[in-house]
C-alpha cells in the first residue's frame, strides 16, 4: 500500500495542483468514515497546490447516489477531475454486493462517458474496523490515494 503511494508521491512537484479544479463527492453514508477521507483528500490537494475555492463539493446520501453527484457536479462546474467518496460496510444482506457493484459499474461509466478522470474513493469493507483502518488508520488513508491519483492523471494528461 504504501509503496505505491511513494511512487506517486515521488513523481508530483508540490505546485502540480496550481490552477486546479477538483469535485469532490462525498456520501453521508457510514459518515465518520467518508468523513476521514475527505479530510484526507482535502489536505492531500491543498498540500500540492490546489487552491481551497478550487475544491468544490457536494454531498449525497449513499455511495449508489456517487454516480449522479458525479454527473450533476461535472456539468455544473466543469472540474479537472471529480474524486468520488463513499464507504460501504457489509452487512447481514446482499445490498453490500448490489450497491458496490453499481457504484463502482457507475464511475466506470463516468470515466467512459465524460472527458475528466472520476476517481474512485469507496473504501469497501467487511467491517468497521477495516473502514476505519484504510481512512487514516493503519493502512493508511484511501482519500489521499484518491488525491495523489487524481494529481498524478492530471499531471500525465497536461
Ligand atoms: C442502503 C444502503 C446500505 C444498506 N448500505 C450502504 C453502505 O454501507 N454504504 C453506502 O454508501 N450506502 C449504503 N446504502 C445506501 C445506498 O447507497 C443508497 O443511498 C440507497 O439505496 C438509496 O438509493
Amino acid at each position: 500500500m504504501k509503496i505505491n503511494n511513494n511512487i506517486l508521491v515521488n513523481s508530483l512537484d508540490s505546485n502540480i495542483g496550481l490552477n486546479k479544479k477538483i469535485g469532490i463527492v462525498k456520501s453521508i453514508w457510514n459518515n465518520e468514515i467518508t468523513g476521514r477521507l475527505l479530510e484526507g483528500c482535502k489536505s492531500t490537494l491543498l498540500d500540492y497546490g490546489v487552491q481551497k475555492n478550487s475544491i468544490y463539493n457536494l454531498s449525497v446520501p449513499g455511495s449508489f447516489e456517487l454516480i449522479y453527484g458525479g454527473k450533476k457536479l461535472y456539468k455544473i462546474f466543469k472540474p479537472d477531475a471529480i474524486i468520488l467518496i463513499g464507504s460501504i460496510i457489509q452487512g447481514e444482506t446482499p445490498h453490500f454486493q448490489f450497491i458496490s457493484q453499481a457504484t463502482a459499474n457507475g464511475v466506470k461509466d463516468l470515466n467512459i462517458l465524460f472527458d475528466i478522470p472520476f476517481v474512485f474513493c469507496v473504501s469497501t469493507d467487511l467491517n468497521e474496523k477495516q473502514a476505519i483502518d484504510r481512512s487514516g488508520g493503519k493502512i493508511g488513508n484511501k482519500g489521499v490515494d484518491a488525491a495523489l491519483t487524481a494529481l498524478h492523471l492530471l499531471k500525465e494528461i497536461n
